[in-house]
């Protein structure tokens, strides 16, 4: 009986900490110059884990009248930069970038490398067209084409290194697939969910997961 009571409690413990990971390809083996997927919905508290392949992409933000430019820039904002991310055709570890959704704003990303902003290596996270039917990832997009310049900012700010195994990221699947990870290997894939356009979401429990493996071992030993 005791048993039960704890091992419910602590289910219940763990489910109210399940976080939601968006997971964004960046760039592709066959050399894609994109995002997959370009445009996602996540909310306040959420996670969105850049995911790079083969080649040496970035994750920066930008401001969305200014492409291809550090939002530091052009607003007070320090803003997301995943640094350079070089990896070789034949690496066995994925590098990652996680970062941490705080609000609905949206916000405007693109890759710092060569050429790949005006070539269509931009995405959006929230896009609000609601707000300002001037401002979809389509216009960006179109703005970003003609920007004169591609800017990396200085140093990588606003989110989390990790890497994950190449194998884990199933660099071939469909760009709605989910992969679910993160720097801790206690994490577990548990559910997944799609967002209203249509991305895929992971809920992983964190490090909460040998908590829970605690109150359960607790459990066993008051149960005998
Ligand atoms: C490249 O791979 C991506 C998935 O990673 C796929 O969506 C895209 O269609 C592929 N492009 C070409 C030209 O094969
Ligand atoms: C940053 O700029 C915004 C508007 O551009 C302003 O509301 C805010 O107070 C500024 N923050 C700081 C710390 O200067
Ligand atoms: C990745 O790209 C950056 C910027 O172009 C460059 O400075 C860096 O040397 C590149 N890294 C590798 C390993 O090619
Ligand atoms: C909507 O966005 C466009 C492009 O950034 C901007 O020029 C315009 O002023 C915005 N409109 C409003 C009402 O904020
Ligand atoms: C969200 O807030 C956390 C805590 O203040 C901060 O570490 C993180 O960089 C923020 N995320 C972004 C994308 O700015
Ligand atoms: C983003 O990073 C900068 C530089 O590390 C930091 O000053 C700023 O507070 C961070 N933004 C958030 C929302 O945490
Ligand atoms: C899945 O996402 C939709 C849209 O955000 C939401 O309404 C729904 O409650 C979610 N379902 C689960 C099981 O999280
Ligand atoms: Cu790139």
């Amino acid at each position: 009986m005791q048993f039960t009571t704890i091992a419910l409690s602590a289910l219940s413990v763990s489910s109210a900490l399940a976080t939601t990971v968006h997971v964004v390809k960046v760039g592709s083996a066959n050399g894609t110059l994109a995002y997959s997927p370009n445009s996602l919905v996540a909310a306040a508290g959420d996670m969105v884990q850049f995911q790079f392949a083969p080649a040496n992409h970035t994750v920066t933000q930008s401001t969305f009248d200014q492409p291809c430019q550090p939002i530091s820039l052009h607003s007070n904002v320090t803003g997301v930069f995943s640094g350079f991310m070089p990896v070789t055709a034949s690496a066995t570890e994925t590098p990652t970038y996680t970062i941490m959704i705080n609000n609905t704003t949206p916000m405007w990303l693109y890759c710092s490398q060569a050429s790949h902003c005006q070539k269509g290596m931009t995405m959006v996270i929230n896009e609000n067209i609601k707000a300002n039917a001037s401002r979809s990832l389509e216009a960006f997009q179109a703005l970003a084409k003609t920007a004169t310049v591609n800017l990396a900012a200085g140093s990588s700010s606003n989110g989390t290194s990790g890497e994950i195994s190449a194998s884990s990221t199933g660099s071939s699947s469909s760009p709605s697939s989910t992969s679910s990870s993160s720097s801790s290997s206690s994490s577990s894939s548990s559910s997944s969910n799609s967002t209203a356009n249509g991305n895929a979401a992971t809920a992983i429990k964190p490090s909460e997961a040998l908590t829970l493996g605690g109150l359960l071992a607790l459990g066993v030993a008051l149960f005998l």
